[in-house]
């Protein structure tokens, strides 16, 4: 990591980095002593943190609207002192942006069709025309920030039409784009009522992310059919109006040291011995999620519940712990899931408490990272099933944080993860009795092969961090 980070420390000494996305890493809060302006907690966040402080770098975004209303343009963050700094700028957004843009467009249409969820999506021109017109403003603002010797770096779905608009606005301007969620195949994608405006926003970019091969392969199909562009699928090069756009694979990792660190630390041990006191020598399975219909919550839930069923002996001799925090809880689909879980934990729960335990523990509320990783080490198996998820970085975070190396990780075949994190059980979520029957074959695993298997996963972790991901992905920049 040192290597990579001095490599990216040149790069970005002589050009600043100017990061655009939907969110700001640090969000406005109300204190006693004025506003401070707190840290998030996404994976985002955490990779591009310190990469903007060391290129006294620049992070326009929208503040989330939850905080107090800020007057100024631009925040500097210089806290923790020492670790350098950089500058945040605020995106205003109306209340009419935020419903159509955000909630409506962004969440409701692109969301779950980009995750292969076709019947969740809503089509409606309206909540179009306002996405249009506000990544136009995300663009007006990068351009009145940001000089042709920054590196512009445009993140996800919500801004796609970004890098197009900042070349049009000034082309001097060259922005790079990478997208955090999957790319559908084209059948899935033409459904799109605006599927070419989309297509030709991402290639406004100097170059396009995705985290596997196989996102990067069907928006290669997806431009040669829809745009009738010229694209060479091999070396994942479009060329179009006379410009050549790269488009590759690089699957986003997380910092590997900062999370095997923290696991290691007297603090998070008391924490893992404090919840050992309580719950025994039960078999702890641990869930981690935003709450959000894609990450196959509730099948999980059916999952442990057929465990419960089969497996008897097992009644009240393990603890399911699902944290679930709460996410874009003003769009319906959210709200009647959200209920859907309440109830089936429930049901679960009054079905198998017997004389002993509750069987689920739910957590709904974001936890501290040192909880966090308390609970990850305290996992004996961690149960990551999406139903269809970019990478999820869940996945690494436990493996990096399973510093005794007697946990195992039952991971979702439908998650990007699932292409590198080979040593895990990877299992189909959806087919709920072999997932009870995997639970079971880990809580038998011996425990050679336990410790073989996270190793495994662990050098991996450690080769491949979010370090080298940066340095991947700016490879060919000068
Ligand atoms: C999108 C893509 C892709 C979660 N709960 C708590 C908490 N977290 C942090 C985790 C992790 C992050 O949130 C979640 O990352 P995921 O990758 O699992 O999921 P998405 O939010 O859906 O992210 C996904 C990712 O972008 C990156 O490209 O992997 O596929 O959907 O870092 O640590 N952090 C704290 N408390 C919590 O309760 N502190």
């Amino acid at each position: 990591m040192i290597g990579e980070l001095s490599q990216l420390r040149d790069l970005f000494a002589s050009r600043r980095l100017v990061v655009v996305s939907n969110r700001l890493p640090y969000n406005p809060s109300r204190t006693s002593r004025g506003i401070r302006y707190v840290k998030g907690s996404g994976g985002l966040v955490t990779a591009l943190d310190p990469i903007l402080r060391l290129s006294n770098g620049l992070w326009i975004g929208w503040d989330g609207g939850t905080g107090p209303p800020i007057k100024r343009k631009r925040v500097t963050i210089s806290e923790p002192e020492g670790e350098g700094s950089y500058q945040i700028r605020f995106v205003d957004l109306t209340e009419k942006e935020i419903g159509h843009y955000y909630y409506s467009f962004s969440n409701r249409t692109l969301w779950p069709l980009f995750h292969n969820f076709i019947g969740m999506s809503h089509f409606n021109s309206t909540h179009w025309m306002t996405y249009f017109k506000t990544n136009a403003y995300f663009a007006g603002t990068t351009q009145e920030e940001a000089n042709p010797s920054d590196i512009i770096w445009v993140h996800d779905y919500h801004l796609s039409l970004v890098p197009k608009f900042i070349r049009y606005q000034n082309p001097d301007l060259r922005p790079y784009f990478f997208l955090h969620t999957p790319f559908p195949p084209y059948d899935t994608f033409r459904v799109l009522p605006w599927c070419k405006p989309i297509l030709e926003g991402f290639l406004g970019s100097e170059k396009i992310g995705f985290h596997l091969k196989r996102y990067a392969d069907n928006f290669l199909e997806c431009v040669e059919k829809i745009l009738n562009a010229d694209v060479d699928r091999k070396r994942g090069v479009v060329e179009l109006e006379g410009r050549k756009v790269k488009v590759g694979a690089h699957p986003i990792s997380i910092d590997y040291d900062a999370f095997q660190d923290m696991a290691m630390t007297q603090r998070v041990d008391k924490r893992v011995q404090k919840h050992r006191k309580r719950i025994g020598d039960r078999v702890v399975i641990l869930g981690v999620d935003r709450l959000d219909y894609t990450k196959g919550i509730k099948e999980r839930l059916l999952a442990i519940e057929r465990f419960l069923e089969r497996y008897s002996k097992f009644r009240n001799r393990v603890l399911f712990i699902q944290v679930a925090v709460p996410s874009r809880t003003r769009v319906e689909e959210y709200r009647v899931m959200k209920k859907e879980v309440d109830e089936t934990i429930g049901r679960i729960n009054g079905r198998f408490t017997g004389e002993g335990w509750p069987p689920i523990q739910y957590i709904y509320r974001s936890i501290p990272r040192e909880e966090l990783v308390a609970y990850y080490r305290l996992a004996d198996i961690a149960l990551v099933t999406p139903g269809r998820d970019g990478m999820n970085l869940i996945a690494k975070e436990y493996v990096a944080s399973q510093v005794d190396k007697k946990g195992v990780l039952i991971l979702s075949e439908f998650a990007g993860a699932a292409e590198e994190l080979t040593e895990a059980l990877l299992v189909n979520p959806y087919d709920i009795e072999t997932v009870s029957e995997t639970i079971h074959k880990a809580i038998e695993m011996p425990s050679a092969e336990k410790r073989r298997r996270m190793e495994g996963m662990q050098d991996l972790g450690r080769r491949k961090d979010i370090y080298s991901w940066v340095r991947d992905f700016f490879e060919e920049v000068a």
